[in-house]
C-alpha cells in the first residue's frame, strides 16, 4: 500500500517559473569515458581540473532495470519499513493510493535512503568497478554516506536549482566527496539532464540562499561555459560535492529517472549543521540573493 494522503510526503521546494536563460548552457559534455575500466590517470587529472567525469555504459541493461524495478517496488509500499518516498507538490489532489506504481511514479519527486531496502538498488551503489573508480577519485577507502533519487517526472518534475552538494553535507570543506548521478531512463536536455558548470569545484564554497530550494542566488551564477551532459540509461556522472550543478523543469512526456549516491572518505570526521551554516549559510554574511 502507498501511503494514505495524510501521511504522504511532498517537496517542500517552490515549483515556481525562473528566467528562461537560467539553465542556458554552452556545451553538451563529448568526452566521456566508455565504461569504468577507461579511467586512467588522464581521466583522474580531468576530473580534478573539470570537476567532474562522465561514464557511458557504467551500468549494464540488466542493472538499469533492476534499478528500476527496485524503485517500483519501494512506490507500491510493500516494503513495510520503507517510507522515503517524497511525491511532486502537483501531486497533492491526486488520488495516487489508487494508482498501480507504474503509473503512481510519476508523481514521485525524490527516494531517500533506499539502497538498504533493495538488493538490486543496494548493488548499484556497492558496484566493484564504481567503488574501486570512486577510491583513485577520492585517494583512499570510499564510504557511501548519502542515496537520493531524484525522478523528476514528466511535465511536472520540478527544477533541482543551481547548488553545490557539499552544502548539504556536515563534512569539512577539504573533504573529497564524490557524487555517481545514474542515468535509469535516457537523460537529455529536454528532460531535465544533468548541467555543469566545469572548473566551479576550484573556487571555494558560494553562499546559498533558501528560495525555491537550498540553492545559490540565480544571479550568482555565471554560466558561461555550462555543459549539459545528456546520458543514455546506464551511463554515470561522476562529480564533485563542490561543482555548480543543477537541473531545469521536465516539460516533456518523457521520463527522467536516476538515482544518486555520494560517498567521502570512510576516514572523514563529521562537522556540525552550525559549522555547515557558518560556510554556506546566509546568515551573519553581508550578502544578498
Ligand atoms: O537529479 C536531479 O535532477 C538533480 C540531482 C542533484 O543535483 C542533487 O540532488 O544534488
Amino acid at each position: 500500500m502507498a501511503a494514505p494522503a495524510a501521511e504522504r510526503t511532498y517537496d517542500d521546494g517552490l515549483a515556481a517559473p525562473y528566467a528562461p536563460d537560467l539553465y542556458h548552457y554552452d556545451h553538451i559534455a563529448a568526452d566521456g569515458l566508455n565504461g569504468f575500466d577507461a579511467i586512467d590517470d588522464q581521466a583522474i587529472a580531468r576530473f580534478d581540473r573539470e570537476g567532474y567525469l562522465v561514464v557511458h555504459n557504467a551500468f549494464s541493461p540488466q542493472e538499469v532495470k533492476g534499478g528500476l524495478d527496485g524503485l517500483l517496488r519501494l512506490i507500491s509500499g510493500e516494503v513495510a519499513d520503507f517510507n522515503g518516498v517524497m511525491y511532486e507538490r502537483a501531486a497533492s489532489g491526486m488520488p495516487v493510493d489508487e494508482m498501480a506504481p507504474e503509473q503512481r511514479q510519476d508523481y514521485v519527486r525524490k527516494f531517500m535512503w533506499f539502497e538498504q531496502h533493495d538488493e538490486r538498488l543496494h548493488a548499484m551503489a556497492h558496484h566493484p568497478k564504481l567503488l574501486a573508480a570512486l577510491e583513485r577519485l577520492i585517494g583512499e577507502t570510499p564510504f557511501l554516506f548519502q542515496d537520493m533519487a531524484l525522478l523528476k517526472p514528466p511535465h511536472i518534475g520540478r527544477e533541482k536549482p543551481w547548488h553545490q552538494d557539499h552544502a548539504y553535507f556536515q563534512l569539512a570543506l577539504n573533504t573529497r566527496v564524490v557524487g555517481c548521478w545514474i542515468a535509469l531512463d535516457e537523460a537529455t536536455t529536454e528532460n531535465g539532464c544533468m548541467i555543469v558548470i566545469p572548473g566551479t569545484h576550484r573556487q571555494g564554497p558560494v553562499v546559498h540562499f533558501q528560495r525555491r530550494d537550498w540553492q545559490i542566488c540565480d544571479t550568482d551564477i555565471k554560466n558561461q561555459g555550462a555543459t549539459a551532459v545528456p546520458l543514455k540509461p546506464g551511463g554515470c556522472l561522476l562529480f564533485s560535492s563542490l561543482i555548480h550543478h543543477g537541473t531545469p523543469t521536465n516539460n516533456s512526456g518523457l521520463r527522467r529517472r536516476a538515482v544518486q549516491f555520494h560517498y567521502r572518505p570512510a576516514s572523514a570526521p563529521k562537522t556540525t549543521v552550525e559549522e555547515r551554516l557558518a560556510i554556506f549559510g546566509e546568515e551573519g554574511k553581508d550578502v544578498t540573493c
